[in-house]
This record gives structure tokens, C-alpha cells and sequence, in this order.
């Protein structure tokens, strides 16, 4: 394509949650900017991650599961996801290709036809997880995909393996606008370095939990103290109850310290220097439910 114009737009990657759609954007963006663990709602807010070559940019925005949200932090995920319908270039449905479409497909489908076709915005499907999907169900799960969403164009990929990533991509920008790019070839996340860092402590929380603590869990940072070599940095972790902090102290400290020290190698990898990570914990009681708790995370507007 190198005799072709320059295509750029804003592309929403939206499903249920846990099918791999924080995957694959790190995947394609080839840094994290979005975390993942095994645990569903694991992303709460939009997250762009931008891809640019020498022939398009990509600003992909990640966008929390849709799901039936139970408090007022689920509502405002699924506020978030909702949001980007509208004002895209193109529309991302990412689903887990390995099961046959469900209730909750069906509702998303809907509802992205429903935005999509009012606005004349494309709609790919990208049936991810093809390592689990068994070659007897192939044909099966991408006609009931493809009839639900309506559209002819879909692509089967495996995230964690980047298996056909390029060929998505290549998908994506066929139905890109000409524009000129819209970031500089250098930027590749709009999250700051407080929120990612928060966002870090948080993934390597799930990734050593279970059950309810996932989702009771959110990470505020502190204290963000800039030194000549070395960055210090304070965060408090909350949970709902005294079970879930002695879970993540753990005994003597040791649970902390693990969690602290596998965040602290990725924050000084993408900082690029030392960092001292200060790390509390403290109960706050349905800070889920609470409006003023959702604004300081940033998980609502
Ligand atoms: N087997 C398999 N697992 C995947 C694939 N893509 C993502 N995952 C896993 O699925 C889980 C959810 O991924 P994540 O990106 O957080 O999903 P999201 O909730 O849609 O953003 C993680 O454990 C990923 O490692 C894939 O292509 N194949
Ligand atoms: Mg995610």
C-alpha cells in the first residue's frame, strides 16, 4: 500500500468481558497500556492505545465488558463501553469465537447495529480465542456471529499468540477514512503515568486473587515524588472489608511485598528509570457504590 494516502481514525473495541480485547490492543499498540488478567471486568474505563506506521495511525479504544452491572461502578463501565458507539470510525466486535454466540451477543449486536447503522459506521468482527476453537465449529460460530452483527467482514485471530493481529489490522484500515494523523508518531496511550501505575498494582492484585477480591479491589495513587534518578510513589489499595486487607497484607507483609515488587519491574520498565513503590492498604467500605470514590479513580466522569 505505500503508493496509497494516509488513513487514520478512532476504532472502539467493544464485547463482552474477557473475550481479549485489552489483549489484542496491546498486542497491535506493542506496549501495555491496557491490563489483563483471567478475571472478567478486569478493564473499568476507556483506554486508548494508538498504532502508528509510515501508512495509518490507529487510536483503538478499549473499552470495559458489557455486562448486567450489579452497582454503580458496573453501571458506569458499561456507560463507558456504551459511549464509544457513537463517533467511531469503526467498530470492533471482539468476541470469544471458541463458544457459540449467547444472550448477552445477542444484546450487544443489537445495540451496536443499532448505533452503527444511524451512523453509517463499519462493523468487523473479530472472533479471538481461534487456539480453543475446534475445527468442526468454525463454520458454525462465524455464520451465527456474522448473522447477529449483520457484516461480512471478520477476522478469527488468537491475541496472546498475535496470530493474524496484522491481518485484523490490515481489515481495519481498508475502512479508515484518508485523514491525516491526529497524534504524533511517539504517543501511543492516552492514560497517564499515575493511572497505569495504579492500573499495574491492580493486574498483578487479580492475577494472585480469587472469587469476590478482584472486584473489590481499586488502587489510588498517593504521592508522586520526582527525584534526580528514581521516582517515589505511594498508593493506597482499597478493599470493602477487614477479610479482604488481611488477604492482601498477607502474612507477615509477604502478599504485599510479592504484589509490590512484580508492579514495581513493569513501572520502572515503562518509566525507563528506578522506582521506590510505597504500597497501603485500607478498608473503604462500598466505595463501589459511592460517586465521589468512582471520580478520584477515574472510573467515572
Ligand atoms: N486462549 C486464549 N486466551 C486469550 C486470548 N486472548 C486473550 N486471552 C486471555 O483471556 C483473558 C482475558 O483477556 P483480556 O484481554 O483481559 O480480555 P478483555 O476483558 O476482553 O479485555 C486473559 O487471561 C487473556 O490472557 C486468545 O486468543 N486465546
Ligand atoms: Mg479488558
Amino acid at each position: 500500500m505505500s503508493d496509497q494516502a494516509f488513513r487514520a481514525g478512532n476504532v472502539a473495541l467493544i464485547g463482552k468481558p474477557n473475550v481479549g480485547k485489552s489483549t489484542l490492543l496491546n498486542h497491535i499498540v506493542g506496549h501495555k497500556v491496557s491490563i489483563v488478567s483471567n478475571k472478567p471486568q478486569t478493564t473499568r474505563r476507556r483506554v486508548t492505545g494508538i498504532a502508528t506506521t509510515e501508512h495509518y495511525q490507529i487510536a483503538f479504544i478499549d473499552t470495559p465488558g458489557i455486562h448486567e452491572p450489579h452497582n454503580r461502578l458496573g453501571r458506569a463501565m458499561v456507560e463507558q463501553a456504551r459511549g464509544v458507539l457513537t463517533g467511531v470510525d469503526v467498530i470492533v466486535y471482539v468476541a470469544d469465537g471458541s463458544h457459540h454466540p449467547g444472550e448477552m451477543d445477542r444484546e450487544i449486536a443489537k445495540q451496536i447495529k443499532g448505533s452503527a447503522l444511524d451512523q453509517k459506521i463499519p462493523v468487523l468482527l473479530c472472533m479471538n480465542k481461534m487456539d480453543l476453537l475446534k475445527a468442526e465449529d468454525v463454520q458454525r460460530n462465524v455464520d451465527a456471529y456474522s448473522k447477529l452483527l449483520g457484516s461480512e467482514d471478520y477476522m478469527m485471530t488468537t491475541a496472546t499468540q498475535g496470530h493474524n493481529v496484522d491481518a485484523l489490522v490490515e481489515l481495519i484500515v481498508s475502512k479508515l477514512p484518508e485523514r491525516a494523523p491526529m497524534y504524533d508518531d511517539d504517543e501511543y496511550t492516552d492514560q497517564s503515568s499515575r493511572f497505569l501505575t495504579a492500573e499495574l498494582v491492580r493486574e498483578k492484585i487479580l492475577r494472585a486473587t480469587r472469587e469476590e477480591v478482584p472486584h473489590a479491589v481499586a488502587v489510588m495513587v498517593d504521592e508522586w515524588e520526582q527525584e534526580p534518578n528514581f521516582t517515589r510513589i505511594s498508593a493506597t489499595i482499597l478493599v470493602e472489608k477487614a477479610s479482604q486487607r488481611g488477604i492482601l497484607i498477607g502474612k507477615q507483609g509477604s502478599f504485599l511485598k510479592d504484589i509490590g515488587t512484580q508492579a514495581r519491574q513493569e513501572i520502572e520498565a515503562f518509566l525507563g528509570h528506578k522506582v521506590f513503590l510505597d504500597l497501603h492498604v485500607k478498608v473503604s467500605e462500598g466505595w463501589r457504590q459511592n460517586p465521589r470514590v468512582l471520580h478520584e479513580l477515574e472510573y467515572s466522569e
